[in-house]
């Protein structure tokens, strides 16, 4: 974007707040400028002022105080979130904006020692000299386990786009404790668990784990096929929530997205921009069409058991074929492809289980398709999977993702007019009906600027409370102090529970969040200190530490108790394996210690009644002075052990 974009003059005569408009011209010539042409027509004013929000005076003014946790109180919601090519996820509190915790997943990250410890290595996965095997991530959505069609507190899971991972996060420590990397997937997207299993009527949780596959790669992607694009092909992968083993895949047509689930367990889906398998971005917009791909749960399964399968590769999980021209009978199908305006992003489930919203991206609607419409196409009794779509309300400029209230109201971000849009689901099926009375758009509110994912509390469960809507927004500008060319984002919370949308606080957000969900926090019930007898390496008395040597492999057993570890020194030769075992033999809540030892790269922390390890060729001969670095005691500097590395 150059200073002379804001200037292109190619858009109407402004009429909202100067800031706004700076970033929307800013971003449509942008996209003009790349050839596209969009309907304008559809930009309408904002009217935003809100005048029956709760915490609104008559006088127009909002109550601001409503929204803020007070000094020793605590927020009502917990909000986990992607940390996008930071590739972690992190915890805030809601209302207050709070950063609570980032957790590592994908990334490392010297605090925990996550990729320094032995046992964060086995989770990420090593190369033959032990490192980590890779050291990025890029996460971008976060979703919990289900029971009953609500969260049930006991995992997270999120995705790595940049190398086709799934990670899982365990409520109860918010630790990641398993990441599994997806066989012939590159641009591993949209992530999204079942809700209930699709035949057992007895299984309400979560089993399953779908993921889609948004760069289409040759199979296997081994240097064949490089220069023919048509033998390219994606894949949507079913992981076993459990054991986080891959069970199944499907190969598609066209690309995958974002990914929705159905409340029944019947049906998953992924919004495709990509249907022309177009490898420019001129290509992959030269479609007036892109679909939202169904997937048959039951059927693919049952195919899988009747062995209607292939392999690529090396890999051994199961493929079917998913392809339309594979699934032309809609009896048999296992996918159904719906056509939806071209270049859609991001797909919602509803939280009442009965529609699916597709936002149009590059078109300024929102397609709403049926789930029991699409049932009846797989039951043979619709013509054609268009059927299935029962409202296709235009809403505005670069419509990005949708959340919902539990009212009957949804609310997409508007990625080029940076706005969010309430829009209301029977008035556009009425509207789709050619009811002319009918009114989708119910309101509009700015924010700033550019929103990518918005998200309502509770508002992917059955559970959706229709209280708040965070938008996460991939532009700041003038909202925050500057701090340098990088600037923060801005997460700002809206109030939805009145007619109006009221915007109430703008927190400031470290590049890049994407997703997020809103949990109420009844629903998490964490541990508050680590258990000893889960660590069977674990030293649980002082007097039990001690060096042990087999050959040049030498195990230090150690422990770390306020103010002082278990060995205040040890020896050791150079080119010995020095492994540390540290448990934290302290009880007492919040009280961790570090360990880091200078020159060795080896930093991170033991929680309350923890063990961790790690491993180290002591290559540097003298003394490195073992240090703890986590506050813990009046005498937390002098906590330290003297390691002596001898020539
Ligand atoms: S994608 Cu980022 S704003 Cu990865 Cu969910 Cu739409
Ligand atoms: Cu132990 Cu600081
Ligand atoms: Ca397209």
């Amino acid at each position: 974007m150059s200073p002379s974009d804001h200037e292109s003059g190619s858009l109407p005569p402004p009429q909202d707040p100067a800031r706004r408009r700076f970033l929307s011209a800013t971003a449509v010539a942008g996209l003009a400028g790349a050839g596209l042409s969009l309907g304008l027509a559809a930009c309408k004013k904002s009217d935003t002022a809100g005048a029956a929000g709760p915490a609104v005076a008559a006088s127009g003014k909002v109550d601001y105080s409503k929204y803020e946790v007070p000094p020793g109180q605590l927020d009502t919601y917990y909000s986990f979130s992607s940390g996008g090519h930071s590739g972690e996820v992190r915890i805030y509190g809601m209302p207050s904006g709070r950063l609570f915790k980032r957790i590592p997943v994908f990334n490392m990250d010297c605090l925990v020692g996550w990729g320094v410890t032995n046992e964060s290595k086995a989770i990420l996965g090593t190369r033959p000299d032990g490192s980590p095997k890779y050291t990025t991530g890029d996460t971008h959505h976060v979703h919990p386990s289900y029971t009953n069609g609500t969260y049930d507190g006991q995992h997270i899971f999120v995705n790595d786009k940049i190398h086709g991972r799934l990670a899982r996060i365990r409520l109860d420590t918010m630790e990641c404790d398993k990441i599994t990397e997806l066989p012939n997937v590159q641009g591993f997207h949209g992530v999204f668990p079942d809700k209930r299993d699709p035949v057992d009527a007895k299984i309400n949780h979560t089993t399953r784990v779908f993921c889609g596959m948004e760069f289409h790669t040759p199979q296997p992607n081994d240097g064949r096929d490089m220069d023919d694009p048509k033998k390219y092909f994606c894949l949507f992968t079913c992981v076993d929530a459990q054991t986080m083993e891959p069970r199944w895949q499907v190969k598609v047509d066209g690309n995958m997205d974002l990914v929705a689930t159905s409340y029944d367990g019947k049906l998953a889906c992924s919004n495709q921009y990509n249907t022309e398998g177009g490898v420019h971005y001129e290509d992959m917009m030269s479609a007036e069409r892109d679909s939202c791909v169904f997937f048959h749960i039951a059927r693919i399964e049952e195919a899988v058991r009747q062995g209607k399968t292939f392999t690529i590769g090396t890999s051994k999980v199961p493929v079917v074929d998913g392809t339309q021209a594979a699934n032309s009978d809609p009896k048999t199908a296992l996918t159904c492809y719906v056509p939806v305006p071209k270049n859609p992003h991001g797909v919602n489930a509803s939280p009442d289980g009965k529609y699916y919203a597709c936002s149009g991206k590059l078109s300024p609607t929102a397609t709403l398709i049926d789930h029991a419409l699409v049932l009846q196409w797989f039951d043979g009794q619709l013509k054609t999977p268009r059927d299935t779509v029962v409202a296709e309300p235009e809403i505005g400029l670069g419509p990005l993702h949708t959340a919902f209230d539990g009212r009957g109201n949804a609310y997409t971000t508007l990625f080029l007019d940076s706005q969010i849009v309430k829009w209301n689901l029977e008035a556009a099926k009425k509207a789709f009906q050619g009811d002319k009375t009918a009114q989708a758009v119910v309101d509009r509110i700015d924010v700033q600027y550019q929103p990518g994912h918005g998200f309502t509390s509770m508002g992917e469960t059955r559970e959706a409370d229709g209280k708040f809507f965070l938008s996460d927004n991939k532009f700041s500008k003038d909202r925050f102090l500057p701090v340098g060319p990088l600037h923060p984002e801005s997460s700002q919370l809206i109030d939805i529970s009145g007619d109006k949308m009221v915007l109430v606080a703008d927190h400031s957000v470290y590049s890049e969040p994407h997703d997020s969900i809103i949990v109420r926090r009844d629903i998490i019930k964490t541990r508050q200190i680590y258990d000893l007898s889960d660590f069977p390496n674990a030293t649980t008395k002082v007097q039990d530490c001690r060096l042990e040597r087999q050959g040049k492999k030498v195990t230090i057993h150690l422990t770390s108790q306020a103010p002082a570890y278990g060995l205040r020194e040890w020896k050791v030769k150079k080119g010995d394996e020095v492994t540390i075992i540290l448990t934290n033999i302290d009880k007492v809540e919040d009280l961790t210690h570090g360990f880091a030892i200078p020159k060795y790269n080896i930093n991170f922390i033991v929680n309350p009644q923890e063990t961790k390890s790690v491993t180290f060729i002591a290559d540097k001969p003298g003394v490195y002075w073992c240090y703890c670095t986590n506050f813990c005691h009046a005498l937390h500097l002098e906590m330290r052990s003297r390691m002596m590395v001898e020539a």
